[in-house]
């Protein structure tokens, strides 16, 4: 099989896996790395979460996600799993290599903490509903939007940068889970002004991603609905 977005099938009816998408969002753009990763190829459903309302709020989409949040993946078969991190732990259970955890218990549960970092901490304060809620029902500006956003995403990098390791990825010369949900939240750090630079090893793990094919591949800008 081969990793990532392949376009849309020309066979109508024909069901492959599908990954609901929107090419800036974080928890998708996490998605579409660890599909690559492991080598399995989507059709690439892209949800515009940009309008107002976003199309996550369509009936359509909350058929298939009642969250309505990014991202959806159908399988094959036609079930339909959300939420980034159980989609990435299917993938992992279901797609044994390239591993995303080492065997080591202790060294697993510290991978974890760093991607929970991201995914619990510091993703969820800077998702699209949150900034919004910010915008419309407290009135907050732009710059205090970014200043909200750098807030939070400075401590969560601060943390990430002492955890993780001297060289290649953040444990070790291959990719694995905490570099798949490191990636997406520097996307959204550059998008909101927030400097990376006084974190060399967070600046290190960037630079190594930006030359390998399965984040390349994931990258906001490669995806068929980016603007
Ligand atoms: N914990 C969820 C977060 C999903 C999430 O918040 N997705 C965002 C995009 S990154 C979304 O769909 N936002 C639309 C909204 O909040 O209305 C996951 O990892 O899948």
């Amino acid at each position: 099989m081969q990793g990532g977005h392949r376009g849309r099938r020309a066979t109508e009816g024909a069901h492959g896996v599908e990954l609901y998408t929107y090419y800036r969002s974080g928890a998708a753009y996490r998605t579409r790395i660890a599909l690559a990763l492991k080598g399995v190829a989507y059709d690439s459903i892209p949800i515009d979460l940009a309008g107002d309302p976003g199309a996550q709020n369509d009936p359509a989409y909350r058929a298939i996600n009642p969250q309505a949040r990014l991202p959806a993946l159908r399988l094959d078969d036609g079930d339909i799993l959300i939420q980034s991190p159980a989609i990435i732990e299917y993938l992992e259970e279901t797609v044994p290599e390239p591993p995303f955890l080492p065997k080591d218990a202790v060294l697993r549960a510290k991978i974890r903490g760093v991607a929970a970092i991201i995914g619990c901490d510091a993703h969820p304060l800077n998702n699209s509903s949150v900034l919004k809620t910010l915008r419309t029902a407290f009135a907050a500006d732009s710059a205090q939007i970014h200043a909200w956003v750098a807030q939070w995403l400075t401590l969560s990098f601060m943390a990430v940068e002492a955890l993780i390791g001297d060289e290649g990825f953040c444990f070790g010369p291959s990719p694995g889970l905490a570099d798949i949900y490191l990636i997406p939240q520097i996307a959204s750090a550059q998008r909101f002004d927030v400097p990376i630079a006084g974190w060399p090893r967070i600046v290190r793990v960037a630079g190594l991603a930006a030359s390998h094919p399965a984040f390349m591949a994931a990258a906001p800008a490669r995806q068929p609905d980016a603007k």
